[in-house]
């Protein structure tokens, strides 16, 4: 199954292709950060651009696994729904086309006939990535498609995207905000129990390169099943015991979270990120301990490639919640097959009860056992 993994890795790279000509192309761009609304609204246009960038690059995922491995095409979920409604009522479902013509036919129809842009977005679905910076070399994965799911997050943290602001970001180093938060995320997952067992984070703004200023991506990626786990981040090294634990935290966090972190990690140790996606990304990098999230506000296609990575290295990601009532913490690492069943819409697919994606289960015990009673 080393073929799907290669697969994967080249349909990111294709994605985040999509994510940065949207922004780097200017009929793209406008179309981007624009939101008319009122007397400006054009009732033929698509109501949100953002929507149908992240739609199209679902598609494309969705497209060339279906066509390499057709055995997975009914187990291919992602964040958005590609059926559109424009202004006027009329519904268009947005699909990939085998020509780069045919593409650029079918999106002109939701972007009320602008030629030029619908052209841009289509070059880029069907345009093959040139080299991807990930070597699979030698790699065996023990895994038939007939027994995996996939899902796709075509863009976390899109606020981040949108807004588009440049951070400088050394090695190393967390940065709380900025396009380099913004996360192509496929995951995948066994049908039958639920386990994560590979996933592919594509940083489509990693750095822009000095001699032509154009952005550089960066591709993560791990695989995690049976005695095989493998990992493009080498394992982090755990901090010292004598050391405070580093926690990543949403900025929106619950005040009691905040404080009882607080005092657990010390201020200096507590940090804050946007994207769940990239405050992973954080753990898996070791740039921080641990993520805590105390709401439902994650989807499974958050979470799973990145769980997928840090399980590899041997961490994981496991439900608050259950972890705080059972006392088990590793019965409680979440999984990706079934939907939660009080849940409507897009909440059916909440890590409903929140998370805390570790590294090291020792040090995921400590921050349990710092959060019992206070939430
Ligand atoms: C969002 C995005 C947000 C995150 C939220 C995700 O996904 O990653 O940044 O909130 O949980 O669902 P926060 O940054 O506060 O952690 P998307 O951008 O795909 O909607
Ligand atoms: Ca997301």
């Amino acid at each position: 199954m080393a073929d799907l993994l290669k697969l994967l890795l080249r349909v990111s790279e294709k994605a985040a292709n999509v994510a940065r000509v949207c922004r780097q192309e200017a009929p793209l761009f406008q179309l981007l950060v624009q939101e008319k609304t009122g007397e400006d609204k054009n009732k033929k246009f698509v109501q949100d651009f953002k929507t149908l960038a992240d739609v199209v690059i679902q598609e494309v995922i969705r497209n060339d696994v279906g066509a390499q491995f057709p055995e997975m095409v009914d187990f291919i979920h992602g964040e958005e729904s590609n059926k559109f409604e424009n202004g006027l009522g009329e519904c268009v479902t947005v699909t990939v086309r085998s020509t780069e013509e045919e593409t650029a036919a079918l999106l002109a129809t939701v972007l009320d006939g602008d030629l030029t842009a619908a052209a841009l977005l289509a070059r880029a679905i069907h345009q093959d990535p040139a080299t991807i910076n990930a070597s699979t070399d030698g790699l065996t994965v023990p895994l038939d498609p007939s027994e995996l799911g996939i899902w796709i997050d075509p863009i976390d943290a899109t606020s981040q995207y949108i807004e588009g602001r440049e951070e400088v970001v050394e090695e190393g180093r967390m940065s709380p905000s900025g396009l380099h938060c913004a996360l192509v995320l496929i995951g995948v997952y066994l049908r039958v129990t639920g386990e994560p067992v590979m996933g592919i984070i594509n940083q489509p703004f990693n750095h822009r390169d000095p001699a032509s200023g154009s952005w550089q991506g960066k591709i993560f990626w791990g695989v995690s099943c049976r005695d095989l786990n493998v990992c493009s981040v080498s394992r982090p090294k755990a901090s010292p015991t004598s050391q405070p634990l580093s926690v990543v935290l949403s900025s929106s966090e619950k005040q009691a979270v905040k404080e009882t972190l607080a005092s657990l990690c010390g201020p200096e140790k507590l940090m804050y990120a946007s994207g769940a996606g990239y405050k992973i990304l954080c753990v898996i990098q070791g740039l921080a301990d641990a993520y805590v999230l105390s709401e439902g506000s994650t989807f499974k296609w958050d979470s799973c490639a990145p769980h997928a990575l840090l399980r590899a290295l041997g961490g994981g990601v496991v439900d608050l919640t259950k972890s705080l009532e059972s006392g088990c913490e590793a019965k409680a690492e979440l999984t990706y097959h079934e939907p939660y069943s009080e849940g409507k819409g897009a909440d059916r697919w909440a890590n409903y009860g929140g998370l805390v994606a570790y590294g090291d289960s020792s040090q995921l015990s400590v921050i349990i056992r710092a959060l019992k009673g206070k939430l």
